[in-house]
């Protein structure tokens, strides 16, 4: 009897997909050629806030079921719209309000059309990924034991920067003191970020395209002495910094597949392969949960892993990684970027596309806070500074909001006990503009700096903001970095974004960052007088963007 229900059950549900499906309208029709090409502009240009699978994150979700209008004429879906050819044609061409940047600059009018169509088809699932895979892809390029025995350069390495040529694949090494470049390094597609090992000499440069290079800075030319591909599609780098095991071990978080992978530290040699598939905090089942931002942590040998579409944070163990074991944290979904508090107990990680910033206490292993804030945080790694009224306070700006947000961190320091009342609270909005991508600031400078690089007004976009940090009531300086570079004016905007400081904190670096056959540069100012000290620009200095100083990376200092 139950047998005959359950097959009736079936059955019917079986009936019910088949109905529904011949509601369905078909897929707008694509040869093998364009689905080709499509298929590459979507890993290129939209899978980074789309995902692979389309479910969405910081973008919309684009599966064929809101994507592709009913024959039926039914026209939403869960209260929503369905798109059709012509409304996301529209979309692709000029953006939303929402935060979806507009293409038609990017993508010819075919391009657009095409792309239109291919999201109206259901998505690809590309390969999975495993650790004998990984291990093919492994290259030792120079072995530990034929590489310098001491630093072979004459280069202060403290004071590198390693900075991302996005689109040519390659990181420049530029030395802080002399502003010469010493080195073009070739990395991966569209290369991301850079970190470095706990002892400084090594950098890891991580691709979009999952290859991850490390640099070794000894040499006589710092150049790749090892690689290895860690996935499809990737975003994220760190190293072991805790005590006894500082250059042991790197992990590097994948997009596609979802999975992080632990590799030796000084060859990239695949240890592990981590799947992050799970449930998201909300109890549902996430086939794609990519790896965000990965931070190692000071006080345990610990690695911070956010996982994206889960909103899961991972204090992953790395003391025996035979027998790993991890904490996992519930917090909220679509967690992207962050960085320590200034006591570097607490990491704070923007959810961005639910609006909230959440702090994990490393020390106790649990989540502190969970704090509303504007619409689409992005910290980057954040800025740390003592605020006049309030102590000890991280800051982030936003994508979707005009406003810096100010939340008051926890301190030990008994000098800061006054403060405890204001800990996890918004303490100070600071009027900024949408677009910003990053802020920074540094323990001996005064000052605070943010960029607007996604702003649609051209002008913001090329200026920076600073802002006196001991009354944040002053209008804030508004420099204009294309301008000061001296170079010719383009019609493509030449965004001014990242700024990073110096060693020393004297000094902060902009990149211009303009399109691909432009002549782009970084921007020096003094960070005492805001005046420009010097523009380095270069003709293989294309499309520069992240710069690493070597000294605030290993050390984390924003
Ligand atoms: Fe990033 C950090 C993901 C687009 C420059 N970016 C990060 C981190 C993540 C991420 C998860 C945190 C890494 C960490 O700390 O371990 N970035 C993504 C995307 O998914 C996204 C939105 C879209 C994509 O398709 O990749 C994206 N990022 C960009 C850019 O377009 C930027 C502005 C230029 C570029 O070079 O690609 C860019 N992202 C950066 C930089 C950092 C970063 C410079 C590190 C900030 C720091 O100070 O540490």
């Amino acid at each position: 009897m139950k047998m005959k229900s359950l097959g009736v059950l079936a059955l019917t549900v079986m009936a019910g997909a088949m109905s529904s499906a011949f509601a369905q309208s078909a897929a707008p029709a694509m040869t093998d050629a364009e689905k080709e090409q499509a298929k590459k502009i979507y890993f290129e240009r939209c899978a980074g806030c789309h995902g692979v699978l389309r479910k969405g994150a910081t973008g919309k979700n684009l599966e064929p079921h809101w994507t592709k209008k009913d024959a039926s004429g039914k026209v939403t879906e869960g209260g929503t719209l369905k798109l059709g050819q012509n409304r996301l044609e529209k979309i692709i061409a000029f953006g939303t309000d929402g935060g979806m940047v507009n293409f038609d600059d990017i993508l010819t009018k075919q391009e657009i059309n095409l792309m239109s169509r291919y999201i109206q088809n259901v998505p690809d699932v590309p390969p999975e990924y495993s650790l004998k895979e990984t291990m093919d892809s492994w290259k030792l390029i120079v072995p530990v034991e034929k590489r310098p025995t001491k630093q072979m350069n004459k280069i202060n390495l403290e004071n590198i920067f390693s900075v991302t040529l996005r689109d040519t694949g390659e990181v420049a090494l530029i030395d802080g003191d002399t502003k010469e470049i010493r080195s073009i390094v070739k990395t991966g597609y569209a290369v991301h970020i850079s970190r470095l090992s706990a002892s400084g000499r090594y950098v890891y440069v991580i691709g979009r395209d999952g290859r991850l290079s490390l640099i070794d800075l000894w040499m006589e030319k710092p150049a790749v002495v090892a690689e290895l591909k860690i996935g499809f599609d990737a975003r994220s780098v760190d190293t072991s910094k805790f005590k006894g095991f500082e250059d042991k071990y790197a992990i590097a978080g994948s997009y596609w597949p979802p999975q992080f992978v632990i590799m030796d530290g000084e060859t990239l040699k695949p240890r592990k392969v981590v799947s992050t598939r799970g449930m998201t905090v909300d109890g549902e089942y996430h086939p794609e949960p990519r790896v965000a931002s990965i931070v190692s942590s000071f006080i345990k040998p610990e690695w911070v892993v956010n996982i994206k579409e889960t909103g899961q944070i991972l204090l992953v163990d790395y003391s025996d990684i035979e027998n790993l074991k991890t904490t996992t944290i519930a917090s909220a979904k679509f967690l992207h970027d962050g960085g320590w508090d200034a006591s570097k107990r607490y990491f704070l990680v923007a959810a961005n596309a639910s609006n909230k910033i959440a702090a994990v206490d490393t020390k106790e292993g649990k989540l502190a806070a969970l704090v509303d804030v504007a619409k689409i945080p992005h910290p980057g790694r954040g800025a740390n500074f003592v605020h006049p009224q309030y102590g000890p306070v991280w800051a982030t700006g936003h994508l979707g909001a005009d406003v810096v947000t100010l939340i008051s961190t926890p301190s030990d320091d008994p000098k800061f006990a006054k403060y405890k009342e204001y800990n996890w609270k918004v303490v100070q909005e600071i009027k900024h503009v949408p677009g910003n991508l990053f802020v920074k600031t540094h323990p001996v400078s005064k000052h605070f700096w943010a960029d607007a690089p996604q702003n649609p007004d051209k002008d913001l976009a090329e200026s920076v903001a600073v802002w006196d940090m001991a009354d944040l009531s002053k209008p804030k300086a508004i420099l204009n970095v294309a301008k000061d570079s001296g170079l010719p004016p383009t019609k493509a905007v030449k965004r001014a974004v990242h700024p990073e400081y110096s060693k020393d904190g004297k000094e902060v670096w902009i990149s211009l960052w303009g399109g691909k056959t432009d002549q782009s540069a970084i921007v020096v100012y003094d960070d005492t007088t805001l005046k420009v000290k010097k523009v380095i620009t270069d003709p293989k200095m294309i499309t520069p963007t992240g710069k690493f100083n070597v000294y605030n990376t290993q050390h984390d200092i924003y």
